[in-house]
């Protein structure tokens, strides 16, 4: 005898699993194996390079490509740079922080691809690959990317109002930003390990590190050593808004759950940090992640591979760009 519950699961797989398939089945790990047979040697090969000769690129690309999935789905709209006639995405106020070896290595790959293989690989899928393999580079785990993405028509600043968590958002519409994306609580707190690399701008997390309260100037959340560190640092951030702090005050350039086990010491930077260890529904995750890397890294590497397919673009609702800061037309 089935069960209402039952029948609410059949139903629901019913009329979600198609489209769920229907929207990846056009993509696969080796799409390219015929038409250019080199790609992977190819990223592997400048993502390697550039990490040597810049080691932000690894963090400014993770950064670059969660915000360009966040906006319309892992389509290389952020790459597009603004024309007279239209404001692109890069340009929205929060791109200050996207830093340029995330444009700059997805130049170089594209720059080598359309050398091997002209017109074939898009600008959505160096993007996701390079991503991964960076990670790996410094440390991260290895998550399979799925290839075969097209790459926008569009890319505008205004769409980035409110589709991205900034740190001040109070927890609900943090978490909202992810849900309607189909992310759970536990995935969100997995990807924002992503903070146990790069840095952010004093002024990302001024408000809770400057006249905080009449009693405390920094939030108590903080190791009090540390807040006065930071204030140290940031001083002059009014004159100078380049300042910033490494994310992970630990081991900043290594991709790591150092991130998730600063946070209950009050080594967390950014004020959503701090909410991820004081609040119910996402503490038990910090700890379990700050306690077992390997989850840490499954949950992430998970995630990520989520992410990469997230409302990718099929053939006709895309195209091949032959640079990757403009549209063909
Ligand atoms: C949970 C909500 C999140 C908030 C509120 C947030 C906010 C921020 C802010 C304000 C910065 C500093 C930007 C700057 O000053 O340059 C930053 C940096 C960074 N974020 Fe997030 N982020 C979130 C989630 C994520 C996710 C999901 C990822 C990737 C999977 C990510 C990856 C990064 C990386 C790698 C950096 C360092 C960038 C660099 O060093 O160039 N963040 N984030
Ligand atoms: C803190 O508040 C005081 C008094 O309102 C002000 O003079 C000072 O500039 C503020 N400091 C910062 C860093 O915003
Ligand atoms: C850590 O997590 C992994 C993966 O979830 C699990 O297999 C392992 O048993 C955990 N280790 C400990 C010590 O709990
Ligand atoms: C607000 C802000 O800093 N916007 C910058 C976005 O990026 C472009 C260059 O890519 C800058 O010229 C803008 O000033």
């Amino acid at each position: 005898m089935a069960s209402p519950l039952f029948l609410f699961l059949c139903f629901s797989s019913l009329f979600f699993t198609p489209s769920y398939s229907q929207r990846q089945s056009f993509l696969s790990v080796n799409y390219y194996q015929k038409t250019c047979p080199r790609f992977e040697q190819i990223l592997q090969d400048t993502t390697t390079n550039k990490q040597i000769s810049s080691p932000t690129t690894a963090a400014a690309t993770l950064r670059l490509f969660f915000h360009d999935c966040f906006i319309g789905g892992c389509d290389a709209s952020v790459l597009i740079s603004s024309t007279p006639f239209n404001k692109a995405e890069r340009d929205a106020d929060i791109n200050l922080s996207l830093p340029g070896d995330g444009f700059d290595v997805v130049v170089r790959a594209k720059t080598a691809l359309e050398l091997a293989c002209p017109g074939v690989v898009s600008c959505a899928d160096i993007l996701a690959v390079a991503a991964r393999n960076l990670v790996l580079m410094i440390g991260g785990p290895y998550y399979s990317v799925k290839l075969g993405r097209k790459d926008s028509l569009t890319s505008t600043a205004s769409s980035i109002d409110g589709n991205l968590p900034k740190p001040t958002m109070p927890m609900n519409q943090i978490f909202q930003i992810f849900e309607s994306r189909g992310f759970s609580v536990q995935e969100m707190v997995a990807l924002s390990g992503a903070h146990t690399i790069g840095f952010s701008h004093c002024k990302e997390f001024s408000s809770i590190l400057y006249n905080y309260s009449i009693t405390s100037e920094s939030a108590p959340s903080y190791n009090p050593r540390f807040s006065q560190a930071l204030r140290d640092a940031c001083a002059n951030y009014h004159q100078n808004p380049t300042l910033s702090v490494f994310n992970d005050v630990m081991s900043p350039n290594k991709f790591d759950n150092m991130y998730f086990q600063n946070l209950p010491k009050g080594l967390g930077l950014l004020s959503s940090d701090h909410a991820l260890n004081s609040d119910p529904r996402t503490k038990g995750y910090v700890d379990l992640y700050a306690n077992n890397q390997t989850a840490f890294f499954e949950a992430f590497g998970a995630a990520m591979e989520k992410l990469s397919v997230y409302g990718v673009k099929s053939e006709g609702k895309g195209e091949t760009r032959r640079r990757c800061d403009a549209f063909n037309n």
